[in-house]
């Protein structure tokens, strides 16, 4: 069961028909309009009401098909309410990733098409490393972090839970990405971001002249 059925629902279906359980994929979206309709051609079969009766359905394992765009709190919480539904979080690597066997992948985590994830790579439950984005060796991703397509968090460094890397940022090695901060699309993270810290530019500096 994929929650959500938006733009990212849509990547993360992509990868979900190229495998075994294909034929089994739903989706529920808490848009009624979208309810009835389908993604790529999988129905969206109700809100998130239907997961109280998922196992009922015969459905075991879900993965949060939500993105964001600054803050993951939304997608954490869809990850709590699956596991609360009693189904297992399942974790979708796209087969063009290169996901080293020496990387740790958690729980409902979602490596799409031609990322890459290096040997000592540590990922989260509920991670979304998007597009050809890059986490080098011995990197250490938090919970619900995203990394944006075509971001690169270079070796040893380390994003928080709930963060949110934007697309083509890159961050240096051994740089410490606070919890929740966000990273603008394109920066680059020259020095340790704090928590709930929103930095963009090359190199970083925080948004809006605080100093969050
Ligand atoms: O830029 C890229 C490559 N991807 C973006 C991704 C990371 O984030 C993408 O372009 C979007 O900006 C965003 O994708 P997402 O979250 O799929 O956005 P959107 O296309 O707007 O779809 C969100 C869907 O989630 C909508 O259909 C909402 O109705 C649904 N939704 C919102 N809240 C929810 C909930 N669905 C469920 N089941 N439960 C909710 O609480």
């Amino acid at each position: 069961m994929v929650l959500g059925g938006g733009g990212h629902a849509k990547v993360v279906v992509d990868s979900l028909a190229a495998r075994d359980v294909a034929e089994r994929i739903a989706v529920v979206d808490a848009d009624p309009n979208r309810v009835g309709t389908t993604v790529l051609g999988y129905p969206v079969i109700g809100d998130d009401d239907a997961l109280a009766d998922a196992r009922n359905q015969g459905f075991g394992c879900f993965i949060v098909g939500l993105g964001a765009r600054d803050d993951n709190t939304l997608r954490a919480d869809l990850f709590g309410r699956g596991r609360s539904a009693g189904l297992e979080p399942f974790t979708v690597i796209h087969p063009s990733a290169a996901v080293s066997a020496h990387a740790r992948i958690g729980a409902g985590t979602f490596i799409a098409a031609a990322a890459a994830v290096n040997p000592g790579a540590d990922v989260g439950d509920n991670v979304i490393v998007n597009t050809a984005a890059v986490v080098e060796h011995d990197c250490r991703i938090g919970d619900h972090a995203l990394i944006g397509p075509s971001a690169t968090v270079l070796g040893a460094a380390s994003v928080g839970a709930l963060a949110l890397i934007g697309a083509g940022a890159v961050v240096l090695p051994g740089i410490s990405i606070g919890e929740a901060a966000v990273v603008g699309a394109g920066a680059v993270v020259l020095e340790d971001i704090a928590d709930g810290a929103r930095v963009a530019g090359v190199p970083a500096r925080p948004l809006g002249g605080t100093d969050r």
